[in-house]
């Protein structure tokens, strides 16, 4: 058994389709979804703003490698495109693994460059880290410390305050 934190991305086509799809994809595993939140593209500025949204998976099965086989399937079904080019360019539906935990409550530590564990940017990207906190208001980054404190470094004050919540865009988990 593993419960793993996901992060949900869109800026092409029907956004919000895309994400709504890869909630009912993810399935019964997802207990909790967090708010859907407009934000400006970090790390290449040249595109459309996201849509994003954090997920709680839990697996009873999955070990932590296969939540990455999970994702990658998920972002096939939205016509996935991975530009080589463009590293953090568009895509109609992104789904990152950010981080994984057995079921005592460790933490998965990975340096695999196939899933590095935690996710290893995800420290600077408030687009995560907001709506991470709609689940887990206490939540930790396994290495990193506090979500809230990370969130309150300067370095991430103007990202976190570029985010717009959109209530209008509800997604609901799969009962
Ligand atoms: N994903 C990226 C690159 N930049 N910016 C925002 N706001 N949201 C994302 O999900 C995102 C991004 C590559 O994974
Ligand atoms: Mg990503
Ligand atoms: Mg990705």
């Amino acid at each position: 058994m593993s419960r793993a934190i996901l992060s949900l991305g869109s800026n092409l086509g029907d956004r919000y389709a895309y994400l709504k799809d890869a909630v009912a994809r993810l399935g019964e595993s997802v207990v909790l979804v967090s708010g859907v939140y407009e934000t400006p593209p970090w790390g290449d500025a040249d595109q459309p703003a996201y849509l994003n949204a954090v997920v709680l998976a839990v697996d009873p099965a999955a070990e932590p490698a296969g939540w990455l086989e999970r994702v990658r399937a998920v972002e096939a079904a939205a016509g996935r495109v991975r530009d080589p080019q463009r590293r953090f360019g568009p895509r109609t539906l992104d789904v990152d693994v950010i981080a994984v935990w057995r079921d005592d409550g460790a933490p998965v530590l990975s340096d695999d460059p196939e899933l590095t564990l935690p996710h290893p940017r995800v420290h600077q990207r408030a687009f995560v880290l907001k709506p991470w906190l709609d689940l887990q208001p206490y939540a930790q980054l396994p290495g990193y410390g506090w979500v809230t404190d990370l969130l309150n470094t300067p370095e991430l004050t103007a990202d976190a305050n570029a985010l717009t919540p959109r209530p209008d865009l509800p997604l609901e988990s799969q009962e």
